[in-house]
């Protein structure tokens, strides 16, 4: 086997911090709120932490909108306390990797302050400045969080360019001296012994600085056309890489919107790219042209060729990521599985999906119990940038406030965003004061102390998982063999060493399915499953994984 790399073995627990705990009674997650539940995560068998932006923030998008780099947001806490959450993770062996926003900053940055202020200004081209276009702005980029791309601001006439929110200016990447200034960033934080860096929506960096109209109204189309994959994509990453990585004992993976299984080897190099990306193949299947507020069904039989094509664009060189959400789409459970009758089985069964791909495991905070998806009665309960604007563009369109809100409790970020559920107290013991967000009603059947002890919960199963993957390493490095023959709803595939050969054997479905004749002869031991009891072997009962060895 080649050499072992702690990233592409990590297991990587994500945590939201507003959501996380919060130790001071103000209903806001923060840095000792994690502190605190360090031996938790610890117990999980987890790896590493991904820490989403902890920055100072207006948190016009949860964050994502960094007013300085170098503070923490002091809603989370000070300094002292990352530097004491940092130290009690490298205790426990476990390591941080930081999220940073690098393709834009908030408006209340210092640098875009000044840049608005003159044409001539030292920090205008910290950032894009352009003339309208026949009284409108200079093309027909639509945002993420709908409307236009651009916005007019009076002081100079002109319009700034912003994909995300109208708080959230895309930085200039083609200034050589704010490239130096986010080197300088950068530095900063991995100074302080930070393992890896989460690069927020790396893809998009580099523009296309001739600004050519969208040809396309299906959104997705126009993140991969013109947003992702810029002209300078790999020169940036590489500058970044030589100038600032290579110096320190750092790994990165970048948030790749609109990078496909053909373009995403260009960024991933050991020498001059990335380590991995986090591609969005699978979660943006259910996104109509429309976008998320826009959901089709999604199908199977596309959801395993997903899993298909990212391993074959990585089997000789790359590394991808494995997830099935994050705190930008639902909750797996609820999107990918049956959080009804079968919410044990199918999370369980996700689980297992999870900690047996080809590809680094990130799991999101909460999911390791199954949490659900919340439920808005109506739009103004949301606390999301993306479903606040989507909402005000749908009233543009005559959508009803019903419809809308079933694509929202559907695909909302909300979804991810509602407290951790830590044990059937009030607000779920995740805070002794108001909540910023509405902890899920089904805190008092769903939380941590519920399962901590139960040996077939759904938290004990994901921590015989985690054990399951680091006792055999053919589940990071083995090959990805899927057995294309089989109905849609079963999704089987083998993971192959020179020593070992399992069989993860997966049924997405309600109904009781055969296991293949085909795979009967080579099983031999059944390693774990998400039933008490072994039941019969010919038969895949609802929801049911199990994982086999089998002989080479
Ligand atoms: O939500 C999405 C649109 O469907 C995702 O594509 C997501 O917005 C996109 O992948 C970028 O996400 C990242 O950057 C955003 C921030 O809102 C997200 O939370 C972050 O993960 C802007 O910083
Ligand atoms: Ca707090």
């Amino acid at each position: 086997m080649s050499e072992r790399i702690w990233w592409k073995e990590a297991i990587v627990y994500q945590i939201y911090p507003r959501s996380f705990k919060d130790s001071n009674r103000d209903g806001v997650g923060d840095l000792r709120g994690v502190i605190e539940k360090l031996d938790y995560i610890q117990s999980l068998g987890v790896d590493a932490v991904w820490l989403n932006p902890i920055y100072k923030s207006p948190n016009d998008d949860g964050g994502y909108d960094i007013s300085d780099y170098y503070s923490v947001q002091p809603e989370f806490g000070t300094m002292e306390d990352f530097d004491e959450l940092l130290k009690g993770l490298h205790q426990r062996k476990l390591k941080l990797i930081m999220d940073l926003v690098l393709n834009h900053s908030s408006d209340e940055h210092p640098w875009f302050q000044e840049s608005r202020k003159s044409k001539d200004n030292v920090y205008r081209d910290y950032y894009f400045w352009k003339p309208g276009k026949n009284g409108g702005p200079p093309n027909n980029w639509p945002s993420f969080f709908g409307g236009s791309a651009w916005q007019l601001d009076d002081a100079t006439g002109e319009y700034y360019l912003h994909l995300f929110s109208r708080k959230q200016p895309d930085l200039n990447w083609e200034n050589p001296i704010l490239r130096e200034e986010l080197n300088k960033l950068m530095k900063f934080w991995l100074a302080k012994g930070v393992d890896g860096l989460r690069l927020d929506v790396i893809s998009a960096i580099s523009k296309r600085t001739d600004f050519p109209d969208t040809d396309t109204p299906d959104f997705n189309e126009t993140i991969r056309k013109y947003y992702a994959n810029g002209p300078r994509l790999k020169e940036f990453i590489k500058e970044a890489k030589e100038k600032v990585w290579d110096h320190y004992d750092v790994i990165t993976v970048g948030e790749g919107p609109g990078i496909t299984p053909q373009n995403a080897k260009d960024y991933l190099d050991d020498q001059h790219g990335l380590n991995m990306i986090f591609h969005f193949g699978h979660m943006f299947m259910d996104q109509g042209v429309g976008g998320r507020f826009d959901p089709i069904p999604w199908k199977m039989r596309d959801f395993k060729q997903v899993f298909k094509t990212w391993n074959d664009a990585f089997k000789e060189k790359g590394w991808g990521s494995v997830f099935l959400g994050n705190h930008d789409f639902a909750r797996m459970v609820s999107r990918w599985g049956n959080d009804r009758e079968f919410w044990e089985q199918s999370s369980k069964l996700l689980c297992t999906l999870l900690l047996s791909m080809r590809g680094t495991t990130f799991i999101f905070q909460g999911d390791e119990i199954g949490m659900t998806n919340t439920h808005l009665s109506s739009v103004s309960e949301s606390k999301d940038i993306e479903t606040l604007n989507g909402w005000h563009e749908a009233q543009k369109k005559g959508i009803p406030e019903k419809t809308f809100l079933e694509a929202a409790n559907y695909a909302g970020r909300d979804n991810a965003r509602t407290p951790m559920q830590w044990n059937s107290g009030k607000h779920g013991g995740f805070s002794q004061g108001v909540p910023w967000m509405k902890v899920n009603e089904n805190t008092s059947r769903i939380n941590v102390d519920a399962q901590q002890i139960g040996s077939d919960s759904i938290l004990n199963y994901f921590r015989a998982m985690t054990a399951l993957r680091k006792a055999y390493p053919v589940l990071t490095y083995g090959s990805y063999q899927p057995l294309e023959e089989t109905p849609d709803s079963l999704f089987l595939y083998f993971r192959e060493s020179d020593k070992e050969k399992l069989l993860i054997v997966l049924n997405f479905s309600d109904q009781v399915t055969n296991l293949p004749d085909l795979v009967k002869p080579v099983i031999s031991q059944r390693l774990i499953g998400n039933y008490a009891d072994p039941g019969n072997e010919a038969v895949v009962r609802p929801w049911e994984s199990i994982v086999y060895r089998c002989t080479k």
